[in-house]
């Protein structure tokens, strides 16, 4: 071994007890996450969707800068499954999207996915399986930096998102039909004579020549929009309390706007 070659190697084998070193001191967090497939009624009706822990949205996963994430998920459910870190700087095998990353957690199996958490902030974990962050396999992350401000206001989080009691592969079938079907739901069908009374004939037929739906992704006919897993959600705080709000939009194909109400 020539000098050079054991410098870079002295300097491989320190970084390595350095970094394991750290990865020993790192405080670690852990999380059992359990996806079923069962009931869940937010319209009246009955309709099927996948939950973690019993919940839609699944748990809010906490941690701080630094600490060692350890989160064991179990699935419960007949079809094969994922978690993806929405956002979080992984490792690649520990990304969580089936067949690039890693392989897809089987039913019955379960996955611990351990990984450094190297950043701070507000982000989101789904399934990267299927349609089901459709059906509810998804939920917030909050981040606290190394050294959060003292000053800190407390916080909520708020994780937005739409549901449908249809199945969301029926809906994918709609959606590639092309039919009108969720514009009828909506009451926004767009009719030859309503493009004519209208004065929008030229686009109309510019957009039928491009075969372009009249409505798309966008336009699916949702039967609840929901905060926290809820139609409507309250936040308490006590007059002149600041709070910050950790907002996610999970929604599968909503865009969403918050407004925030000025004082009265
Ligand atoms: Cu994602």
């Amino acid at each position: 071994m020539t000098i050079n070659m054991k410098r870079v190697f002295c300097f491989f084998l320190t970084t390595l007890i350095i970094f394991n070193a750290v990865q020993a001191l790192a405080k670690i967090k852990e999380y059992h996450l359990t996806i079923t497939k069962e009931s869940v009624n937010f319209t009246g009706r009955p309709a099927v969707a996948m939950t973690i822990n019993h919940q839609i949205p699944g748990p809010v996963l906490r941690f701080t800068e630094g600490d060692l994430a350890r989160i064991h998920v179990l699935n419960k459910t007949n079809t094969s499954t994922s978690i993806h870190w929405h956002g979080l700087l992984v490792p690649p095998g520990m990304d969580g999207v089936p067949y690039i990353s890693f392989p897809p957690i089987m039913p019955g199996r379960s996955f611990t996915y351990e990984f450094p958490i190297r950043q701070s902030g507000t982000y989101w974990y789904h399934s990267h399986s299927g349609l089901q962050e459709q059906m509810g396999v998804y939920g917030a992350i909050a981040i606290d930096p190394v050294h959060p401000d003292p000053k800190s206001p407390s916080e909520r989080v708020i994780l937005l998102s739409d549901w449908t009691d249809e199945p969301p592969e029926t809906v994918m079938h709609n959606l590639r039909r092309g039919s009108e079907w969720h514009p009828l739901q909506k009451g926004a069908g767009q009719s030859i004579f309503g493009a004519l009374k209208a004065g929008k004939l030229g686009d109309y037929f510019a957009r039928e020549l491009g075969r372009m739906p009249a409505m798309d992704i966008s336009d699916v006919a949702y039967d609840r929009f929901l905060a926290n897993g809820k139609p409507v959600l309250n936040l308490e705080a006590k007059p002149g309390q600041t709070l910050r709000l950790r907002v996610v939009n999970g929604s599968a194909t909503t865009f969403l706007c918050l407004i925030l109400p000025q004082d009265p």
